[in-house]
């Protein structure tokens, strides 16, 4: 079993960063900064979860690269990666849970509210990041991430 675990830090005022804004490192602050872990879940691909005293942390910056959905507004609660260009289920523990999304492909993806591609919910453009729109939120089951 791989265990990843990454150290962020992260000032509870971050979570109040427009979304047009680039993600940025805010400065610690001893009052309000506790260590998250996260941690890879085995089993499922581009899942990480996210645990400690602020695991609501802001986590932009955790999405690496793909698309990345997570199961609350404003990047933060548990991640998942789209695990590559294609057809994909949301994972059972995801699935009508996620909120937010950054796309940092260079193509779109489409997201839909049943499982198999069906109830089409609408595109994600290259590059976009934010909240699902709200008649979305807590409904997607499955992506197709067009493949160039
Ligand atoms: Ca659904």
């Amino acid at each position: 079993m791989r265990t990843k675990v990454i150290t962020v830090l992260t000032a509870l005022a971050a979570v109040t960063a427009t979304l047009a804004a680039p993600a940025a490192v805010a400065a610690p602050d001893p009052q309000t900064t506790e260590k998250t872990r996260v941690t890879r879940v085995p089993g499922t691909e581009g899942v990480y979860q996210y645990t400690g005293g602020d695991y609501r942390a802001q986590a932009w910056d955790d999405c690496r690269s793909g698309t990345c959905f997570w199961t609350e507004f404003e990047g933060v609660g548990h991640m998942w990666t789209v695990p590559s260009c294609g057809r994909h289920n949301v994972p059972g523990d995801f699935n009508d849970r996620l909120s937010s999304v950054w796309n940092k492909t260079s193509s779109v993806i489409n997201i839909f509210q049943d499982a198999n591609q069906g109830g089409y919910l609408g595109p994600v453009p290259p590059g976009w990041r934010g909240n699902l729109h709200p008649a979305h939120n807590e409904r997607m089951s499955s992506v197709d991430a067009v493949c160039i």
